[in-house]
């Protein structure tokens, strides 16, 4: 159940007002009176970012702190961080004087110098000290310990400026949209009569979410999380072979126009990783299906199944480069010459190109929040150039998608980012392939 803060408007208001620029609160935990652990909380402030603890007391006044960063049990020092005390009269904010000691982050506890500390007794209760030292610009906080309060709360931070007003591409977020998308999909026809499947195969690093992606489309077809094998953590790439998933419209349904393929994940050049002429040899539909990917013997005619002569049916129709949005931006110098030699050699064949961009919950908070925040998300915004130029296509080729990883039921704007995604690849197909 969605957590509710107990910050009421007014209360609101004049906490944003200690900030220099448009902020927003999220709350990220209530903090429990009983039953609790200081690990808890811990656990529930974000790998970055900025964050305020508030205490509402009995009083009516809240007593809170703020921390610019993400503090750490080694550096507890915060140049940003202040304390605040906020009543239905008054609102003061006392900045940060010696900044070493700012932050108090520990295993016993959460804090501001000595002005606003939470731990939890032996029971396990909720306790919240109040106080003052010269860490913060002085004032007559009295000392008092195991305050009466209500409630605790962590929130997030954020940057009301991570998020546009005018989104920079179009895209409608209701469930109208994702029942179009959807049935696009299923009634999907290549407008070249030659081809009865389009194949679609997915290339990139090991963990970029080539699978995640198979199993997401195929769990917004089937209206639940489908929970496949295929899908590792390992470093190195899990499929070794060739494989084609059909989309099908439901469960057991009829199959769509749509096939997907997974490969051997590309890598810096490694004998282990898809070779750029094994990655061709695919593409031009001469590897059968199933094929086992082996470093030492590359894709030939000798090869068992090997397809000489291959139709438009067996060659692959979009090539798509799947990329980590997390880890786009330190894609080291081998990886990126694989995937610029892989682009030009595609070019070449006259196959459409377009890259995938997933992980984009990871990498804004807005878009963490909700999907529907990725084409009006500054961060993402900055972020499509990279995959752009790390592969050698415009930016206007990179569709950002969420997949599927940790949640249990599908959700509207996540099957409308995927849909869309999906959508784009079909027409790139037909335009490419219509005068085939
Ligand atoms: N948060 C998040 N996790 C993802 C996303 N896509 C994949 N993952 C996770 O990343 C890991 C690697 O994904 P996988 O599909 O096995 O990558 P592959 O090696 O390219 O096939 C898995 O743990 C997935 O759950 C995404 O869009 N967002
Ligand atoms: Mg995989």
């Amino acid at each position: 159940m969605a957590q509710v803060s107990a910050l009421d408007l007014g209360g609101e208001k004049q906490l944003l007002q200690f900030f220099h620029e448009p902020v927003r609160l999220h709350l990220l935990y209530k903090v429990p009176h009983r039953g609790f652990k200081i690990s808890d909380l811990i656990s529930k402030f974000d790998q970055e970012g900025r964050f305020v603890v508030i205490v509402y007391l009995e009083s009516g006044t809240m007593k809170g702190g703020y921390m610019s960063k993400r503090p750490g049990f080694y550096c507890q020092e915060d140049r940003g961080a202040f304390v605040f005390e906020i009543d239905h009269q008054k609102a003061n904010v006392f900045p940060v004087v010696k900044h070493h000691n700012s932050i108090i982050f520990n295993r016993e506890k959460i804090g501001f110098g000595g002005w606003l500390n939470i731990y939890s007794n032996k029971d396990n209760t909720l306790c919240v000290d109040v106080g003052f030292d010269d860490t913060y610009t002085p004032t007559d906080w009295s000392d008092e310990f195991e305050v009466s309060f209500m409630v605790v709360e962590l929130h997030r931070i954020q940057s009301v400026g991570d998020v546009l007003l005018n989104p920079w591409r179009e895209l409608s977020w209701t469930e109208k949209e994702r029942g179009s998308l959807r049935k696009n999909l299923v009634s999907f026809k290549p407008a070249c009569q030659s081809l009865n499947q389009i194949r679609v195969l997915l290339m990139g690093p090991p963990g970029s979410g080539k699978s995640s992606f198979i199993n997401s489309v195929r769990s917004v077809m089937f209206g639940r999380v489908l929970l496949l094998p295929f899908i590792g953590t390992a470093t190195k790439g899990f499929i070794k072979k060739l494989k084609s998933y059909d989309i099908r419209s439901e469960r057991g349904g009829k199959p769509t126009a749509l096939t997907l393929c997974d490969v051997l994940a590309l890598g810096d050049g490694e004998t282990t990783d898809l070779t750029v002429r094994d990655a061709l040899a695919v593409i031009n539909g001469h590897a059968p299906n199933r094929h086992k990917f082996q470093s030492e013997s590359p894709i030939k005619a000798e090869t068992s199944g090997y397809r000489p002569v291959p139709s438009v049916n067996d060659q692959i129709h979009c090539a798509v480069f799947v990329l980590n949005a997390c880890q786009v931006m330190t894609t080291s110098d081998d990886l990126t010459e694989t995937l610029r030699t892989l682009q030009a050699e595609i070019s070449d064949l006259d196959i459409p190109q377009v890259v995938l961009l997933t992980h984009v919950d990871q990498v804004c908070h807005a878009v963490q929040e909700d999907v529907k925040f990725v084409y009006s998300s500054r961060i993402l915004q900055e972020k499509m150039q990279k995959p752009a130029e790390v592969v050698g296509l415009p930016v206007s080729y990179v569709l950002p998608v969420k997949n599927y990883s940790s949640e249990l039921s599908v959700s509207c704007n996540t099957d409308i980012l995927l849909l869309s995604a999906v959508h784009h690849i079909l027409q790139a197909v037909d335009d490419t392939f219509e005068d085939y």
